[in-house]
C-alpha cells in the first residue's frame, strides 16, 4: 500500500478550494484524512470528499498540526500570514494567491514547464496566476525551439475568476435585463452582463492594471528569462468559465505555423482546435470543466517577420489553480519533496 498523507484545503467553502477538494477526489490523490479549513463564517458547514460528508474547521495558528500538505486559495492576506505558520510546523504549503509569487526564494511553478523549480523549496511554493498558467503552458515548446522575445496578450476573462459572487452578479443581471428590469451592482464597478470590463484588479501607477502586470512578472520569472518582453491587457466578459486570451509572439528564429501546430500537438497538457475550414477553434464553453489548454487560430503574423499568432483557452478555476496546484503537489511526491527542510 503507497503512502497516504495529511491533507488541508485552506480556503475549502469557496470557488477554488472546492475545486481543488474535487480534484484531489477525481485524480486519486493519496489523502489519508483531508482537513477543510475556512473562516469562522464557515462554522457548522461540510464539504463533501469521496462520499463523506467533513466539517469545515476555522483556520488558526495550530490547524497545521500533523499536516503534511496545505492547498491555500484564501486570498493573499491569509497566506501571508498563515503559510509561513504552516511551513514552520513541517507542512508545505501550495499556494494559490500572489502573496509569494514574486518571491525570489519561493519556486513558481507550472508543472509542464519548470518542474525543476520545485526542487528548491523551503516549505512554500507559489502557484501562478490563471492567466499566466494557460499561457506559459501553450508557449513553453515554441521557446524551447525558435525562443520568444516578445509578447503581447489580450485576455477574456471569465467572471468566475472573482469567485462565485460574481458568477452570480452576471446570472442574476442577465436574468434582469431580459426581464426589462434593474441591474444590481455588487461586484464590478459597471455591467458585466452583455459588456466587456477592460479592468481587472486595480490599476497601477503605470497605468496597467495588477493583472496585467502579474502576467509580465509571472512569465519571465516561470520562463526564467527576465529578458522576454511582455505587454498585457487584461478584460472580463460575460463568461462564466474558461479564460480566452489572444496571444502575439516574436520569436528569436523564424517559426512557421505548421511547425508551432506540429511542437504544440506533443505538448504536454495542450490540445489542438484548428481547424478554421470547418470552424473549429478553442472556446471557452468547450474549454469549461476539461483540464487541458486548447490552441487554435494558429498564423503567421502579416505585420511581423517572426510573429505568430494565436488563440489560447483553458478552465480557469481548474489548470488556472485547482488542477495545477493539485499537480503541483503529485510532483512533490513523485520526486519525494513532500517534506520541509
Ligand atoms: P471565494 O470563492 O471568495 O473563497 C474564498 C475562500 O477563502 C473561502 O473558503 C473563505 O472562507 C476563505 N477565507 C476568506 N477569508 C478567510 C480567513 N480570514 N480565514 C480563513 N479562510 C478565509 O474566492 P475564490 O475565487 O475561491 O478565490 C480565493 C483565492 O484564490 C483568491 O483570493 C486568490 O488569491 C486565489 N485565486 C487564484 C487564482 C489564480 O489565478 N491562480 C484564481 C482565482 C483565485 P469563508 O467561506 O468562511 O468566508
Ligand atoms: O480575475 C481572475 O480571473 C483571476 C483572479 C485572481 C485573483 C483574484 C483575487 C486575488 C488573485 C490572483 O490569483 O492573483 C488574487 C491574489 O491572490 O492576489
Amino acid at each position: 500500500m503507497s503512502r497516504q498523507y495529511q491533507v488541508a484545503v485552506v480556503g475549502a467553502t469557496g470557488a477554488v478550494g472546492r475545486e481543488m477538494v474535487e480534484t484531489l477526489e477525481q485524480r486519486e490523490f493519496p489523502v489519508e484524512a483531508l482537513k477543510p479549513l475556512a473562516s469562522q463564517r464557515s462554522f457548522g458547514k461540510t464539504i463533501e470528499f469521496r462520499g463523506e460528508e467533513i466539517p469545515v474547521q476555522v483556520l488558526d495558528q495550530d490547524a497545521f498540526q500533523g499536516v503534511e500538505l496545505a492547498l491555500f486559495s484564501a486570498g493573499a492576506g491569509v497566506s501571508r500570514e498563515f503559510a509561513p505558520i504552516a511551513a514552520r510546523s513541517g507542512c508545505v504549503v501550495v499556494d494559490n494567491s500572489s502573496a509569494w509569487r514574486m518571491d525570489p526564494d519561493i519556486p513558481l511553478v507550472v508543472p509542464e514547464v519548470n518542474p525543476h523549480a520545485l526542487r528548491r523549496h523551503e516549505g512554500i511554493i507559489a502557484n501562478p496566476n490563471c492567466s499566466t498558467i494557460q499561457m506559459v503552458v501553450a508557449l513553453k515548446p515554441i521557446y524551447d525551439a525558435a525562443g520568444i522575445t516578445r509578447i503581447v496578450v489580450s485576455t477574456y476573462q471569465a467572471v468566475s475568476g472573482t469567485g462565485q459572487k460574481a458568477v452570480d452578479e452576471l446570472a442574476q443581471q442577465t436574468r434582469a435585463l431580459m426581464n426589462m428590469q434593474e441591474v444590481e451592482l455588487k461586484v464590478y464597478p459597471h455591467r458585466i452582463a452583455f459588456n466587456c470590463l477592460p479592468h481587472i484588479d486595480v490599476f497601477l501607477e503605470n497605468d496597467y492594471t495588477k493583472e496585467e502586470m502579474k502576467m509580465v512578472h509571472e512569465t519571465r520569472k516561470i520562463m526564467e528569462d527576465d529578458q522576454i518582453m511582455v505587454s498585457a491587457t487584461t478584460a472580463r466578459v460575460p463568461v462564466f468559465y474558461g479564460h480566452s486570451e489572444a496571444v502575439w509572439i516574436e520569436t528569436g528564429e523564424k517559426i512557421t505555423p505548421d511547425r508551432v501546430r506540429e511542437l504544440l500537438s506533443r505538448a504536454p497538457g495542450v490540445i489542438v482546435v484548428d481547424d478554421p475550414a470547418r470552424n473549429e477553434y478553442p472556446m471557452a464553453i468547450d474549454a469549461a470543466g476539461k483540464d487541458a489548454t486548447y490552441v487554435g487560430r494558429i498564423r503567421e503574423d502579416i505585420s511581423c517577420e517572426r510573429g505568430i499568432v494565436m488563440w489560447i483557452v483553458s478552465d480557469n478555476i481548474r489548470k488556472g489553480a485547482a488542477l495545477n496546484a493539485v499537480q503541483i503537489s503529485e510532483l512533490l511526491i513523485d520526486q519525494d519533496l513532500l517534506r520541509v527542510g
